[in-house]
């Protein structure tokens, strides 16, 4: 395991690396004459005015990329290919492809509640954390993961989520009768929030998660491109980058060693899910149930999309394949269509919500089609070096653009009975951290009260009597799904309270 263990670096913080020593001459030019040949030599400019560690830096980024390549996917991500001239046809996905927890029997969701609780305790089921976004529209600096929303208990995202697969653990584990069930969990971070991430769980041991069962691993970057089609050099001996979007997972599942490491322990089923949804279930043993059950690569879970400029990706059939149209390149009449047979309710209403099932061997599969994942564009204002001086400017308006591919591009490669779409209850599953406080919508405020609201309905749904407002927090050690709270029969509970494990 040394080897992944170092790869990984499993439960410890970056090793530090020596910083790089300045290239020869010819290895030097070698990558020059690579770069001149894609018109993008122009990231040596202020090669001279480099103090040798400096030359090292700039050297070992550079050669991180492959220009060509970057000119390719650059072209091709502000040309997408049509295939031909006939228009795309979007439906809803068929009923085949689709269920919905709203109308399932109870005796499905508890046997798939059951068969997922089996799959935990046979140690088949792991679960990787998309957590490499930068936040921009929270305002926060650090990773999301480390926000607080302003719980009575102060827990982070990061915390809540841990403790929810300390707690599916034990229900699997109990349920089976045996002492120990483990759900390993990978969280891919991007260069910006490895390191905070690492510190964050070390500082928390882990949120009492085996350290060995944690593997903090890190997306790829991509260099920021101008609108005409350069490479962006962000001072004299950086080139402006950015993470290559949560689609990067797939390269960076394979890169990191995390599918090796899932191979040795005998993983079978992978939950994947958005670091900024405070109610998101984690591992959930029903969703785990319900795609094996199906025997599928790809599940994933909707909720009903709010109206019609709701920020979420729609998931759709697109010219017979299952696809999502993310909210950014949405058309006006396609969000706004209505269903014919129910008119005032959307058409496309299936809001993809990041939570995502694999099956292991699908993800064996990534080295075959990951390269085949489109790149998109996100138009920004990119601090720039100034060719002449070399000092680094920040742009009034968009310069440049950020390639990013996206998790769910892989999607339309699989046939539809290969993929199920998922429908849950909103309250019960997503509330989403975009927007920074007090905005009014998928906020902190608007996190925090979803979770004490879901609390108080556990309790009132136990029979317990809860007076005042303010809502109940639930610690997820305590019940992971409203499940456990029995004890809470007759009580009368004042709001705002806290149920905490002792
Ligand atoms: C995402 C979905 C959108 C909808 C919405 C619901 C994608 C591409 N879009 O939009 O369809 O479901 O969420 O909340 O999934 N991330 C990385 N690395 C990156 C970029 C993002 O790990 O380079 C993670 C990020 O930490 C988060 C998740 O991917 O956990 C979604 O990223 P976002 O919040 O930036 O995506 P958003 O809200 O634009």
């Amino acid at each position: 395991m040394n080897v992944i263990k170092e790869k990984l670096h499993i439960g410890s913080s970056k090793a530090a690396d020596a910083p790089p020593a300045e290239p020869s001459a010819e290895t030097l030019d070698s990558l020059k004459s690579k770069y001149a040949e894609a018109g993008q030599d122009h990231v040596f400019s202020f090669w001279d005015t480099l103090s040798s560690a400096q030359k090292g830096e700039l050297f070992e980024q550079l050669s991180r990329f492959n220009p060509a390549h970057i000119n390719d996917i650059t072209t091709r991500a502000l040309n997408p290919p049509k295939t031909d001239d006939t228009p795309d046809t979007l439906e809803p996905l068929p009923e085949s492809a689709t269920a919905s927890i709203l109308d399932s029997k109870q005796e499905d969701i508890d046997a798939w509640y059951a068969s997922g609780l089996d799959a935990i305790a046979a140690n088949k089921v792991a679960v990787v954390l998309m957590a490499g976004g930068q936040g921009t529209r929270l305002g926060s600096s650090a990773p999301k993961g480390c926000y607080d929303i302003g719980l009575p208990s102060h827990k982070s995202l990061f915390q809540i989520q841990a403790e929810r697969i300390r707690k599916v653990q034990e229900l699997a584990a109990k349920r089976a009768g045996g002492d120990k069930a483990v759900v390993p969990w990978y969280v891919m971070t991007s260069g910006p929030t490895r390191g905070p991430t690492e510190d964050f769980f070390a500082e928390n041991n882990y949120f009492g998660l085996e350290k060995s069962n944690v593997v903090i691993f890190e997306q790829g970057v991509l260099p920021c491109i101008s609108n005409e089609g350069k490479i962006i050099l962000e001072s004299k001996g950086k080139v402006a980058v950015a993470p290559d979007g949560n689609g990067g997972i797939y390269q960076a599942l394979i890169v990191s060693g995390v599918i090796d490491d899932m191979r040795k322990r005998g993983i079978e089923h992978i939950h994947a899910y958005c670091v900024d949804n405070c109610l998101v279930k984690v591992a959930d043993p029903v969703f785990i149930g319900f795609s094996a059950s199906l025997d599928v690569d790809i599940a994933t879970k909707v909720v009903r999309k709010r109206n019609a400029t709701e920020s979420v990706g729609l998931i759709l059939s697109k010219n017979g394949k299952p696809d999502v149209v993310e909210y950014s390149e949405i058309d006006k009449e396609t969000a706004e269509a209505k269903d014919p047979k129910q008119p005032d309710v959307l058409k496309f209403r299936a809001a993809n919500i990041v939570n995502h099932y694999y099956s292991f061997r699908f993800l064996e599969s990534i080295p075959e089609w990951a390269h085949k994942l489109p790149h998109h564009v996100a138009r920004k204002k990119i601090p720039f070096a100034d060719l002449s001086s070399g000092e680094t400017v920040k742009p009034e308006k968009p310069n440049g653009i950020k390639l990013e591919q996206f998790v769910f591009d892989v999607f339309p490669m699989l046939s539809l009975d290969k993929f199920a779409c998922f429908e849950v209850r909103r309250e019960d599953e997503f509330s989403p951290l975009k927007n920074a406080p007090n905005t009014g919508e998928d906020d902190p405020q608007t996190s925090k009260r979803d979770i004490m609201t879901q609390g108080q309905r556990w309790a009132q749904e136990t029979g317990a009597i809860v007076v005042a407002d303010g809502g109940i927090e639930v610690s997820p050690l305590i019940s992971y799904g409203g499940e456990g709270l029995e004890k809470l029969k007759g009580t009368t509970i004042t709001a705002p309270a806290v149920l905490e494990r002792e």
